[in-house]
């Protein structure tokens, strides 16, 4: 059944889980017992227990495991499976040293132990969704120790990583958050095979677009819908079923490429929300690759596309998307990109869309949409945490916190020369891409 098994760990990631199920549960429709809902219910039974099990019983449960460090579990009115829920006592003291080598040895056996019993209940399990933010310390500890456990248990099996990372401008609660999340940058991109970033800035741009102010409820419920979104080629019947695997085929043209960013448009809160009817299939594609619809602060028009999967939901024509598929890639590759992002461009020789499309709305709106996009200016975030990261560890600032907690000198200059190296990569990209005498990277 390509059972998905979901790990929500620290504040961040059990608050943001929690909406997350929330619109799993509006999606799956459970409990429609008339003649008609007999008949969902059995495709029901064969999609939803990828995320769900306990179908037969009158309460489905999310097949999760939600973990924080201190007794912060967040309330919430969805029923989850108690023995899936671990808080401890710990103040992780926003430390990623204090997590990886404390509290994680005397925890990691029982999440193990717990993870183990949860794959076994499946009959053919696809991978792990990993839900954090490496800005604090449990996230950023918990994420890289659980996902290194989890490469060398079940090597076969997929990992994507939802990731909240420190912002490019906005200043973080935490002060330590670029050596939290270097540290645990080094360890996922060893160990997982598929890393999206979120940040708290870009998610404030794309509220602020909605006339929303920035709260975390709202932020969170932005995340968890296009989450929710980009999984449903999974979980819903449509022209082409995909997996995690087929994600990370589709997405990663080189094996160190392999960060992503979100978007997501719906036609209630689309651009073009006052012409309602204009939402079309041209409409959402354009929103979907639009640097201002993106939830991390990074503008799509400083670097080069290489690939993207579009997830829609909807009365949505394949017809139609086929052809401003070829289209878009024309448009890039002409750069006429449409007037808010001109430069936006794609690289050559990659073929650039994964597309799926689900005939059934996502809740009540007629269209909805999530991309999931590797560009190279992702380099720029990288980049700017390299420079947050640098002024500290040049004046060793806040250092001796980490090496009191056994984590030496080294570990930090493997963890700044591998994200250094990954910046790199793009960055090499987008250079072979532009040529020798043309413009290059700033
Ligand atoms: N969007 C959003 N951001 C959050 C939320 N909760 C915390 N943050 C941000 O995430 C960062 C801290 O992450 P947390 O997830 O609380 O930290 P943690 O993983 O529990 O780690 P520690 O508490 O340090 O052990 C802060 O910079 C907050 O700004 C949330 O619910 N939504
Ligand atoms: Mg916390």
């Amino acid at each position: 059944m390509r059972e998905i098994l979901v790990l929500q760990l620290g504040g961040f990631g059990n608050k943001m889980g929690v909406k997350f199920w929330e619109e799993m549960l509006k999606d799956s429709e459970f409990g429609n017992d008339n003649e008609q809902g007999n008949q969902n219910n059995k495709l029901l039974l064969n999609t939803s227990n990828i995320v769900y099990y306990n179908l037969h019983e009158k309460k489905p449960l999310p097949r999760c495991i939600q973990v924080d460090l201190g007794q912060d579990l967040p309330y919430s009115n969805i029923d989850f499976n108690p023995c899936n829920q671990f808080s401890f006592n710990y103040s992780s003291g926003n430390n990623f040293g204090f997590v990886k080598n404390h509290c994680s040895n005397e925890i990691i056996d029982i999440l193990i132990d717990s993870i183990r019993q949860e794959i076994e209940k499946c009959d053919s399990f696809q991978g792990f969704q990993i839900f954090a933010s490496i800005i604090g310390g449990t996230g950023s500890g918990l994420s890289a120790v659980l996902s290194q456990k989890l490469k060398d248990e079940y090597n076969s099996v997929i990992t994507q990583c939802n990731l909240l990372v420190p912002s490019i401008k906005q200043n973080d609660t935490c002060v330590v958050s670029p050596y939290n999340a270097f540290l645990a940058l080094n360890q996922l991109m060893e160990s997982t095979q598929q890393l999206i970033f979120f940040d708290n800035q870009g998610l404030k741009q794309n509220l602020s677009r909605l006339g929303i102010q920035f709260d975390y409820d709202d932020a969170n419920l932005h995340v968890a819908q296009t989450i929710c979104c980009n999984s449903s080629p999974f979980r819903n019947p449509g022209d082409i079923n995909s997996s995690l695997r087929k994600l990370s085929t589709n997405l990663v043209p080189f094996p160190e490429l392999k960060l992503f960013t979100c978007s997501q448009s719906n036609n209630q809160f689309s651009d073009y929300y006052q012409e309602y009817l204009k939402m079309d299939e041209y409409q959402i594609f354009k929103e979907l690759m639009s640097s201002d619809h993106n939830q991390a602060s990074i503008d799509y028009t400083h670097g080069r596309f290489l690939t993207a999967a579009l997830s829609l939901r909807g009365k949505i024509s394949n017809k139609q998307i086929d052809k401003y598929n070829s289209l878009f890639q024309q448009y890039l590759e002409n750069s006429t990109y449409y007037s808010r992002a001109q430069k936006a461009k794609k690289i050559n020789g990659v073929n650039m869309f994964f597309t799926n499309i689900c005939k059934k709305p996502l809740s009540n709106y007629e269209f909805f949409g999530s991309s999931i996009i590797n560009s190279t200016s992702i380099a720029e975030q990288l980049n700017s945490l390299d420079e947050k990261f640098n002024k500290m560890h040049i004046r060793k600032c806040y250092m001796y916190k980490y090496t009191q907690e056994g984590i030496e000198e080294d570990e930090f200059i493997e963890a700044k020369s591998r994200v250094e190296d990954i910046c790199r990569y793009y960055e090499d990209k987008y250079n072979e891409d532009v040529g020798e005498g043309h413009e290059n990277w700033e």
